[in-house]
């Protein structure tokens, strides 16, 4: 692997030059709002003080957005245009891909091992993806009559805001930005307020790869100063949110208190990963469980938090994932050996340690903000099964039979994710279909690909779905023009 050393990333770490400032209308320019720190989550010492947004700066980013969108330098450009300047934009974040991994792993927490190898690379892909398929879609004719012709086209909303968590800061906005801007609409970013650095620079890398200015903004700072006017604003036509089931909430409250505008969230997520009695490969098994519920310091809305084990397997199970925790480190994000990192910030490290209570099987204890993998075995209604955590923290729930595992996992207001493992094509097949989640996968865990919708059932999600072509859907209104072909002399 090309991976370097702690030495080496803590000496590129040293050397980075941080964007401080919102990224308006093509430029780096300070903010009308309150100055605010942006602090390195394993250390805790500050990293830069950036010049925050508020209501001011929404106006004129949504003005300039809404301008740059009516001259249509961008929405009515061809889609292949719009193709090669986004693909411009992935050589030129695989060009400074070290920088951005540094920064994202400095301001996140997160181990360098992930954003070398997930994070930077997904986001490439991503944009990529999105950027090939925008001139490969066709659009539709529906069945009319001999004397008319009825088209149904597709058409950019206009005017996006894309507002941020902070689990995956440069991923997430790919996920928004590479449909939002390949679909030719405008897009206003609101980053987490905890990860406001990659964000900034990748819109200044934009604008390096020919994105005209107004087409791709950045405006760092809370929810309430710069969230809120976003979702309230009567010229921004659709927000597209990711974050907690609460705020999704306020953003629905908005539409309806504003314009109306479209508005799809991806929230929480409480996800099952079910395990039958006739699993076939326990190691495997163990090894999709780890990573599905650490991965990522368990800060992942399909994160697996609840295990669900047939009793004929448990004790075998488990015995495997101990012993496959052994190789997770915890510690320094930017040591490269480390798989997990630092949780975000101490408001969150301290609601993860609330849930640090009983005999753990693994794990347990918290330093600062480096929560070991931990584990427990608990029942249903122990509110570990119950909250999302967000943390590094597995719950075993036992069960005596696969229609008990199937009624437990879907004994959640959450829908997102959710596994199962068995040898059995039927119950395979039966148990991803009882299952509520927008993703359901057999025999491993993960999210499908860029090719595939991921998105929640119940409260863990509304209005849409990311990834694939129906990203595509999410940003754009369809149009039906209708034309009468009669004659006017009949
Ligand atoms: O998320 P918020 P927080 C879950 C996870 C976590 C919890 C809290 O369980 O522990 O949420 O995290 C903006 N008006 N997820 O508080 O608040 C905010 O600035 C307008 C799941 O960090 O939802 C940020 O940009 N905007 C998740 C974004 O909303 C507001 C990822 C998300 O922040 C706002 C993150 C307001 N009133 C957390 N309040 C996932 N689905 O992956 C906040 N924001």
């Amino acid at each position: 692997s090309d991976l370097l050393t702690t030495a080496e990333y803590k000496a590129l770490a040293a050397d980075l030059d941080l964007p401080r400032t919102a990224f308006i209308d093509g430029k780096y320019r300070a903010g009308h709002g309150a100055a605010f720190t942006t602090f390195n989550p394993a250390t805790g010492l500050p990293l830069a003080e950036i010049s925050g947004c508020d209501a001011t700066d929404v106006d004129l980013a949504v003005s300039r957005a809404r301008e740059a969108f009516d001259q249509g330098h961008w929405a009515k450009r061809a889609p292949s245009q719009r193709k090669e300047v986004l693909v411009r934009l992935c050589k030129l974040i695989t060009r400074n891909r070290r920088e951005l991994a540094v920064m994202e792993s400095l301001d996140s927490g997160k181990p360098i091992l992930d954003c070398e190898t997930i994070d930077i690379p997904e986001t490439i892909e991503t944009l990529k993806w999105h950027a090939e398929l925008i001139d490969k879609i066709y659009d539709q004719m529906a069945p009319a009559q001999e004397d008319a012709i009825a088209m149904i086209l597709r058409e950019p909303i206009g005017v996006v805001a894309a507002i941020l968590p902070w689990n995956f800061p440069l991923l997430m906005m790919a996920w928004k930005i590479g449909p939002a801007l390949a679909a030719g609409n405008s897009v206003i970013v609101k980053p987490a307020e905890q990860t406001s650095l990659t964000a900034l620079r990748l819109a200044e890398l934009a604008a390096e790869a020919g994105l005209p200015r107004g087409v791709l903004q950045v405006l760092p700072g809370d929810g309430p100063t710069v969230g809120a006017p976003l979702g309230l604003h009567m010229d921004v036509d659709m927000v597209s949110f990711t974050g907690s089931t609460e705020t999704g909430r306020h953003f629905l409250r908005y539409a309806a208190d504003s314009n109306l505008k479209k508005v799809v969230l991806e929230c929480g997520g409480k996800n099952p990963c079910v395990v039958f009695d006739d699993a076939e490969n326990l190691d495997a098994v163990a090894s999709h469980v780890v990573n599905a519920a650490f991965w990522n310091m368990g800060e992942n809305c399909s994160a697996a938090s609840r295990l669900i084990v047939h009793h004929a397997v448990k004790e075998p199970l488990l015995e495997r994932i101990l012993a496959r925790l052994r190789d997770w480190k915890t510690g320094d994000p930017l040591n490269p050996a480390h798989h997990l990192g630092a949780l975000i910030d101490a408001e969150h490290c301290a609601k993860v340690a609330s849930y640090l209570t009983g005999t753990a099987l693994a794990g347990g204890t918290a330093e600062g903000p480096f929560v070991q993998p931990t584990i427990y075995e608990i029942s249903p209604k122990d509110a570990k099964a119950i909250d999302e955590i967000f943390g590094p923290i597995l719950s075993v729930l036992t069960v005596a039979s696969n229609d008990e595992a199937i009624a437990l996992a879907n004994d959640t207001n959450y829908g997102l994710a959710a596994s199962v493992f068995t040898a059995n094509t039927r119950n395979a097949i039966r148990a991803a279909r009882d299952i509520k989640a927008g993703t359901v996968t057999v025999n491993t865990y993960g999210e499908g690909s860029i090719a595939t919708p991921f998105g929640g059932y119940k409260q863990s999600g509304f209005g849409g779905r990311e990834n694939g072509i129906h990203a595509h859907d999410q940003f754009t209104e369809i149009k039906t023009i209708w034309i009468d072909l009669t004659d006017p002399a009949d």
